[in-house]
């Protein structure tokens, strides 16, 4: 009788997942892959210790390879699928989750709201210069006070002739001092409105926050908006509730699933490639049975979020993702990716806390990814409201 004969798994794709990918997946993914690999993540490090990115330098770049609003239809973007665009999220996450956040914010939160709430003369003005990197944006809705509850947010917005006037405040806004536009979500009479406000708007200003311990590789930023004037055609017209603003974050959350996924990869193969070389007693610490453990769970776990991932890429490919289901996937692979990122310190041991090895860069980052785009407690309640009916968020 003739046997059949297995391959033995592969160490970086156990489950063959690869064969999930259609062509032009694998093309995307590995175009991403070999870009960050080449400029992301020999420098990442450095950026990171100095709390420095080359803003400039990144837009282009990412401009040129079509990431930016990749996923959107028309208007200079690239039109690919959602899942082309989670797959190069996941690439950029890799290296390091604030460049992949530069990405996010720039296409779900920035490009995404003038897409899908914007007139077609907003669209034309601002969307392919954004696609090109030209014009930088960035994402206005959580305040000092509104956090979790972006519903209570103070900042207003009140007509004066064709003119809407802002006042108000919003933290903690990724690209917010290097940003030409800032999409604001504010309160008005007519509901929450979105405003695209150019940065250099008299009354506007936008001072960085400065002595993070997460994200360093990321500008971060307040923005104040003193009796901010901008026209009537500078509201987005096709939204007036915090559905605009939510709309949005599903977007970015939605290639956050995806990102975790690539964090936790560059931990588990930076662990198993040292496992194998690091000697004490004599041996590999992976030939330790309490070394091996930690491997496979770190093995387990990407490989689980990747199916997650992608499950989700199809459906949305599909017009079938609910806002739950993508809660669904930003808190569970975002809480194993930390959970990787822990364990892999652990088994770099001291050169574990370093920044020449990316393990401790990623797990300080995952703490901010753990927080932002809705905390993993506020996932936890959607899911909760999903599977009993019943809200718990008050
Ligand atoms: P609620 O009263 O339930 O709904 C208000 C309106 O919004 C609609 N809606 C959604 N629409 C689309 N997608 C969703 N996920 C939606 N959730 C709700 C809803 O249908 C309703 O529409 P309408 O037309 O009837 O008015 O909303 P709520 O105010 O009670 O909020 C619920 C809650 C707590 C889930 C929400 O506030 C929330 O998600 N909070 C977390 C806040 C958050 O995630 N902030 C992120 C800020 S941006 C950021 O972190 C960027 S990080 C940078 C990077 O990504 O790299
Ligand atoms: P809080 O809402 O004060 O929450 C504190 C704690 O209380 C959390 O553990 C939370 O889960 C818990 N909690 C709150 N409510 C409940 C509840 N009902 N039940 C149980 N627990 C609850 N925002 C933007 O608008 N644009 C950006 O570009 C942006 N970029 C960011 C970049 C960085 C580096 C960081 C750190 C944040 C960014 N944010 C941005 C803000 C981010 O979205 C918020 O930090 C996040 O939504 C949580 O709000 P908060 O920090 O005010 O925490």
């Amino acid at each position: 009788m003739s046997q059949i004969a297995f391959e033995k798994p592969d160490p970086h794709d156990f489950l063959e997942i690869n064969m999930l990918l259609s062509d032009e997946e694998r093309l995307l993914r590995d175009t991403v892959r070999d870009y960050v690999e080449k400029e992301i993540t020999p420098n990442v490090g450095d950026w990171w210790e100095a709390g420095e990115i080359p803003v400039a330098d990144l837009a282009k770049a990412f401009g040129d390879l079509g990431m930016l609003g990749m996923h959107l239809e028309g208007y200079g973007c690239a039109g690919t699928s959602a899942t082309a665009y989670g797959l190069a999220c996941l690439e950029l996450e890799a290296g390091d989750s604030g460049i992949r956040s530069f990405v996010s914010v720039q296409g779900s939160l920035a490009m995404f709201p003038i897409w899908k709430f914007g007139s077609e003369e907003q669209k034309q003005t601002w969307l392919p210069r954004m696609a090109r990197g030209e014009v930088l944006g960035c994402f206005g809705l959580t305040e000092t006070d509104s956090g979790s509850d972006p519903a209570s947010m103070r900042t207003g917005a009140r007509r004066d002739g064709s003119d809407w006037v802002i006042n108000g405040s919003k933290m903690w806004i990724t690209n917010g001092s290097v940003a030409d536009i800032a999409v604001v979500w504010a309160r008005t009479d007519e509901g929450v409105r979105g405003f695209i406000v150019p940065t250099d708007s008299r009354g506007f200003s936008a001072p960085e926050i400065k002595k993070k311990a997460s994200l360093r590789a990321s500008v971060t930023s307040e923005l104040i908006l003193d009796d901010v004037r901008v026209p009537d055609d500078f509201l987005l017209p096709g939204v007036s509730s915090m559905r605009g603003p939510l709309s949005c974050l599903n977007e970015a959350r939605f290639g956050i699933a995806f990102g975790a996924v690539g964090a936790a990869r560059s931990c588990y193969e930076t662990a198993l490639a040292y496992a194998q070389e690091r000697i004490q007693f004599g041996q590999p610490i992976g030939s330790f049975q309490l070394t091996q453990q930690k491997l496979v769970e770190m093995m387990v776990a990407v490989q689980k979020g990747m199916l997650l991932a992608l499950h989700l890429g199809r459906r949305k490919d599909d017009g079938r993702l609910t806002p739950e289901q993508v809660s669904f996937g930003k808190f569970d692979n975002v809480r194993n990716a930390l959970e990787v990122a822990r364990t892999a310190r652990s088994i770099l041991g001291a050169n574990g806390i370093t920044l020449e090895y990316p393990v401790f860069r990623h797990m300080a980052n995952l703490e901010t990814v753990y927080t932002y785009e809705g905390t993993n407690e506020i996932h936890t309640l959607v899911m909760g409201q999903a599977i009993t009916g019943l809200d718990a968020f008050t």
